[in-house]
């Protein structure tokens, strides 16, 4: 009995050490089979029990399953170290990378762009001002009445007495003329700035792009030929346009122009309001007051200018519903475009 005792004794720190120097998954395995499977080592030790005293037994076995749970406590403690090492030390060169996201344009942008891209090809050139501008070039140079409504405090913003933030990009057309001899053929793409209560249709900060040709002999034939160009490379050569009258201080004679729907076609549809049409901006041929204002001779030149509304033209092109969308930097609305 002493004798087996001894053999055991020595499998278990045979075993032991054995499990001490293995250094790889393959060889835990191996030893594994050697030392627990059924025609491993220890089973051979089990097969012993059966053939030493009864009373000697239940000590003998005892003793096995003592060094039994001692091997598999080991076995599993290796185990776990080997699939620790894996999980710092492999790297999968095969996955795919994280798409990241990278930055663009935003919508309102991208319009600007492609508005000036549009007015390039027929020769305009793209003219800058200040966003803050005194109330001689918002208004006086621009023909505005003293007592009219666009000059309120509830309708613009006042930094001060005479200074404000342009309520539109004309200052940009008035400043331009001052400093150069016709011809003129320019747009002015920029921010405006206007009082009004946020909703689905307004904002305080928008979007606008003014355009101005002054020369010898320029036609209201050559506004309505422009502003149509210009809706049948935007929007498609099916694309109509009208023209009705209308009144601006600072064009005689002044016209509202419609683009006929672009969602439907002109059909009707919710977008145009069932009426086939989409109210887009104004126009005219400038008003001779504007020309004495930045010293033009109103009998030798004529001249158009017209606006553009460059929220309306993003929402109809990309089908927007709310202008707010567009002022509130969300990426998760902004991504999409
Ligand atoms: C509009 C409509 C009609 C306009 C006029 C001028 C200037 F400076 F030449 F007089 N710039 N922009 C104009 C004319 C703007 O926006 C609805």
């Amino acid at each position: 009995m002493d004798d087996i005792l001894n053999k055991i004794k020595e499998f278990e720190s045979f075993a032991l050490s054995k499990l001490e120097s293995v250094n790889d998954k393959k060889a835990l395995d191996a030893i594994k089979i050697e030392l627990l499977s059924r025609k491993g080592r220890l089973s051979e030790f089990y097969g012993m029990v059966s053939k030493v005293p009864t009373e000697m037994r239940p000590k003998l076995g005892a003793e096995l399953n003592r060094i039994k749970k001692v091997i598999q406590d080991k076995i599993e403690l290796t185990d776990k170290a080997f699939r620790e090492v894996f999980k710092k030390e492999f790297f999968d060169y095969t996955l795919p990378v994280r798409a990241s996201f990278i930055g663009h344009k935003h919508p309102l942008l991208q319009t600007v762009d492609d508005i000036i891209t549009i007015f390039h090809g027929m020769g305009f050139e793209v003219a800058h001002g200040p966003d803050v501008e005194t109330d001689y070039y918002n208004f006086d140079a621009l023909n505005t009445p003293e007592d009219h409504p666009s000059r309120d405090l509830s309708d613009t913003f006042y930094i001060k007495k005479g200074i404000l933030l342009r309520t539109h990009t004309s200052p940009v057309q008035i400043r331009t003329m001052e400093k150069k001899k016709p011809p003129v053929k320019i747009i002015a793409p920029g921010r405006c700035y206007r009082s009004d209560t946020p909703d689905a249709s307004h904002s305080p900060v928008f979007y606008q792009c003014e355009g101005l040709y002054v020369d010898e002999g320029v036609s209201f034939g050559d506004l309505k030929g422009t502003i149509t160009a210009f809706a049948r490379t935007m929007f498609g050569k099916n694309v109509k346009v009208r023209f009705r009258p209308h009144f601006f201080p600072f064009t005689e004679p002044s016209v509202e122009y419609d683009f006929s729907c672009i969602i439907c076609g002109g059909k009707g549809c919710r977008v145009c309001k069932y009426n086939g049409w989409l109210e887009i901006s104004g126009a005219g041929m400038v008003d001779p007051e504007v020309f004495k204002t930045v010293g033009y001779d109103s009998e030798k030149y004529t001249g158009f200018a017209f606006g553009m509304g460059v929220d309306r033209i993003t929402m109809l092109r990309y089908q927007i519903d709310d202008i707010r969308l567009l002022y509130e930097n969300d990426v998760r609305f902004i991504r999409q475009f």
